[in-house]
């Protein structure tokens, strides 16, 4: 029992060493040269007082090149090909895409961070460790972490995009309740064609339902899931969905051949959902709703604000609907919230630990915070009790020039969802969203869209090979089937096409890749 003790009381020595080294910080001030990336609605980074507060705390100078936006990606592609006049560091969430943070790394021209995430950095360890999910999206396929990422998961938003919105007042006209199945949504749009609903004296200026054609939330891919899996169109995953641990490429499938079956039949040649909605874009899509009288009887959206507009009191979410047979699902964006570059360091970096000591900071919530929202006493209150508020934005400016003014969101940080359950609330735009995805469509958000993940150099040339072609076709044979049919007579043609054009071979590339990074 003594030996025991005593064993435990060293490791606990060890690790009080351990953690007391991490946060060692330099007796003398060292500085090192990082490029900056900056957008137009920015403040001078020098001036920022976040940089200033972790200036203090860990006598590490960030001597910054801010660099603009527009200029970013030229300067940073030439320095690192040429591998000449590199900075010690790149900062900025979106500064490398995914493929080149894994070719830059493989090349050794950006530093594997394992090692000094292991020794030197126990705020972001612990993050890691609380979130596997954000490890799997780092971590490169030669198992190498070559980046600190930014990770905001500021409620249930993003990880469920797409959400419906119907019009309450013109259900309440005709004495028709919120859909809750296929059946009834086809009655209900039915009802909003054939009915002068919006009271102008023209019966034909209603659209009953639209949506817009894209790799996001205003799609009706979620649609899908009452015949199977919801349809994924998100940039970077199309299509991909995963069902425990298998890699599905939805258009594939009966329940996708049944969708656009379905649709067809019952919707689009009734002309109960938007024609326009396979050509409109975003801005005609959002204008669509804005005259004396609202003309749209049911949307897809993020929120209720981007086609409610004017009219958004006259609108209800409506929850995903049972499918004929009684099926649902929706889809989960599960790694929505993860920005895996937020910083990289460079082979120029000679002496990297204590920058990364800093950059540690910025995983301790207290900084993360200040680094996103601003800093306190300006940017936010703080109420005295280990809780804060967001300060009232000074008038003559808009929220994110007050934000973006003072303070870099863009860092590489992670505030995860219990910071904002315990120390500063979601923002009011995340509030409402929220509460509809919690409430109405987390419950059936069965389809597990696939996550995000670093591909090597290699496969990613092969997804780019493969993939364009096969994404394009895709998506003119869905265009087609949904507003024309057709998806029974060519089913078999079009799946000898697809695998024609290398199928297999780019979803055995998902697979093995999602096997790698979720230790298959
Ligand atoms: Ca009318």
């Amino acid at each position: 029992m003594k030996k025991l003790l005593s064993l435990l009381l060293c490791t606990a020595l060890l690790l009080s060493c351990a953690s007391a080294l991490a946060a060692e910080y330099p007796a003398e001030k060292v500085s090192y040269d990082v490029w900056i990336r900056m957008r137009p609605m920015n403040g001078d980074a020098e001036k920022m007082d976040i940089f200033r507060i972790m200036e203090e705390k860990t006598n590490v100078h960030l001597n910054f090149e801010q660099i603009p936006q527009a200029d970013w990606s030229e300067k940073v592609t030439l320095a690192l090909n040429a591998n000449v006049d590199l900075p010690d560091a790149l900062y900025s969430g979106y500064s490398l895409t995914s493929t080149e943070l894994v070719t830059y790394g493989s090349q050794g021209l950006l530093l594997a961070l394992n090692d000094y995430i292991d020794q030197y950095m126990p705020n972001f360890k612990a993050k890691l460790e609380a979130h596997p999910e954000v490890r799997a999206a780092i971590t490169a396929p030669d198992g190498n972490i070559y980046s600190l990422p930014f990770c905001r998961f500021d409620g249930l938003t993003g990880q469920i995009p797409s959400n419906m919105f119907i019009n309450k007042v013109w259900l309440d006209k005709l004495g028709l309740e919120v859909p809750t199945t296929i059946d009834e949504l086809e009655t209900v749009l039915t009802a909003f064609k054939e009915n002068d609903c919006n009271g102008n004296g023209d019966p034909n200026d209603e659209k009953p339902m639209t949506f817009k054609f894209e790799g996001s939330q205003r799609d009706l891919g979620g649609l899908f899931g009452m015949f199977g899996y919801a349809d994924n169109l998100y940039t970077g995953q199309h299509h991909f969905c995963v069902d425990n641990g298998k890699v599905i490429y939805t258009p594939t499938t009966e329940g996708y051949k049944k969708a656009c079956s379905y649709l067809y039949e019952h919707f689009f040649s009734k002309g109960l959902i938007d024609l326009e909605g396979f050509t409109m874009d975003k801005a005609t899509y959002n204008a669509q709703n804005q005259g004396e009288v609202a003309n749209i009887g049911s949307y897809f959206s993020w929120n209720i604000f981007d086609l409610g507009s004017v009219h958004m009191d006259e609108y209800v979410p409506m929850a995903p609907l049972k499918g004929p047979d009684g099926t649902t699902s929706w889809g989960y964006v599960s790694s929505s919230g993860i920005e895996p570059v937020g910083l990289v360091l460079t082979n120029a970096c000679k002496d990297p630990v204590n920058l990364l000591k800093w950059a540690d900071l910025t995983y301790d919530d207290w900084y993360g915070m200040q680094l996103e929202y601003g800093c306190i006493g300006l940017n936010l209150v703080d109420n005295g009790n280990g809780t804060f508020s967001y300060a009232e934005t000074p008038e003559g400016m808009t929220y994110d020039e007050f934000l973006f003014g003072n303070t870099y969101p863009d860092s590489c940080l992670a505030l995860f969802r219990e910071f904002y359950e315990t120390t500063l609330p979601m923002p009011d735009s995340a509030k409402a969203k929220d509460k509809i995805n919690s409430e109405m469509y987390l419950p059936v958000a069965t389809t597990i869209y696939y996550p995000t993940l670093l591909f090597s150099t290699e496969d990613n040339d092969r997804i780019a090979l493969i993939g364009s072609d096969i994404i394009a076709y895709n998506e003119k044979m869905r265009a087609k089937w949904l507003a024309y049919g057709g998806v029974d007579e060519e089913w078999d043609e079009y799946i000898a096409k697809l695998n024609s054009m290398g199928l297999q071979e780019y979803i055995d590339i998902y697979q093995k890749t999602y096997d790698t990074a979720y230790g298959k």
